[in-house]
């Protein structure tokens, strides 16, 4: 089983608290209530480091200060110590999948989160026990992956998270129209989404694929009217949307590299967003999951690059 590692004491700032993939020992405790390591604490800002800790990696966007050399495997009580902060907990699987736009909106909003990722086990069984085993007790009520626990608020549906997080921090618009925007452009990105995941999980991958590429540009001609001129998808501001249609572009720019339809007002959406000063960090820094996109089973994008 994987570890929960490395949630803040003191006064967490921004960003992640720990990013782990994997090893450690088994957090028994509930995600949500998890007490602080009383050895790490928060401690100034700035580009983070990361700690091999048996045999898994340890990414902090701050610096952190570990008062002794210390396994920040632990197992979990569920008292959280007097004056613990409590810190966001995302759970998904070791890939990029639905939650790299959460993680993306997380850094973005310099939320203070802990990950706890969970791994398949090796081939040919690629065994799933590590998730199926915490799936129901966790007190979810749709137990599924990606899932947020903040305190009492445990959720899952990963445009629900998105909306939760971007709700604190006024991103899901504000006027009628930009709340229209919001709401269309949100769905309309989830049946893109869903098409491009449904051709690389398919068994007849080969033979889907130059009909998705065939209706392609169509589909991001009607992505790049809607944008026109305006800097982000909803209007003047940035919301979650814009979260979802830079994942989209940028898988979609993965997987066909010389697609016309993804420069123009669409490229330029792209590297406005990719210049965000949060996202930029995070996506330079060594805990962003590029890759893999999809889990083994995909036909595309299974794999890490
Ligand atoms: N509509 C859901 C889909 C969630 C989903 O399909 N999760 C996949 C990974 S992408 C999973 O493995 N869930 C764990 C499970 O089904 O137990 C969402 O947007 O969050």
């Amino acid at each position: 089983m994987g570890g929960w590692w490395g949630t803040a004491s003191g006064s967490p700032r921004a960003g992640p608290v720990a990013g782990g993939t994997g090893g450690g020992d088994t957090g028994t405790g509930d995600p949500g209530t998890l007490p602080a390591p009383a050895d790490v604490s928060w401690e100034g800002k700035g580009e983070g480091a990361g700690w091999g800790v048996g045999g898994a990696t340890l990414s902090l966007s701050q610096s952190v200060s570990l008062s002794q050399s210390v396994s920040l495997s632990r197992s979990v009580s569920s008292q959280p110590e007097p004056g613990a902060t409590m810190v966001v907990t995302l759970g998904y699987w070791n890939i990029r999948g639905l939650a790299h736009t959460i993680r993306l909106l997380l850094e973005h909003t310099e939320t203070p989160y802990q990950e706890r990722q969970y791994r398949f086990g090796p081939a040919p069984d690629f065994d799933r026990s590590e998730w199926t085993s915490e799936k129901e007790k966790l007190g979810l009520d749709f137990p599924n992956l990606p899932y947020l626990i903040d305190g009492p608020t445990k959720l899952t549906q990963s445009n629900a998270i998105l909306r939760y997080i971007a709700r604190k921090h006024g991103m899901v618009g504000e006027t009628e129209e930009e709340v229209l925007r919001v709401d269309l452009l949100e769905n309309q990105l989830v049946d893109l989404i869903g098409s491009f995941a449904q051709l690389c999980y398919s068994p007849d991958f080969e033979q889907l694929k130059p009909g998705y590429l065939e209706q392609l540009p169509g589909k991001l001609r009607e992505l790049s009217r809607f944008l026109g001129s305006r800097p982000w998808f909803a209007g003047e501001k940035l919301t979650f949307v814009d979260f979802l249609a830079y994942d989209l572009l940028d898988l979609l720019h993965m997987f066909v590299p010389s697609c016309p339809q993804l420069q123009g007002n669409l490229g330029g959406f792209v590297q406005r967003f990719e210049a965000l000063e949060k996202v930029s960090a995070y996506l330079r820094s060594g805990r962003c999951l590029k890759t893999p996109v999809f889990t083994h089973t995909a036909q595309w994008g299974g794999t890490k690059e």
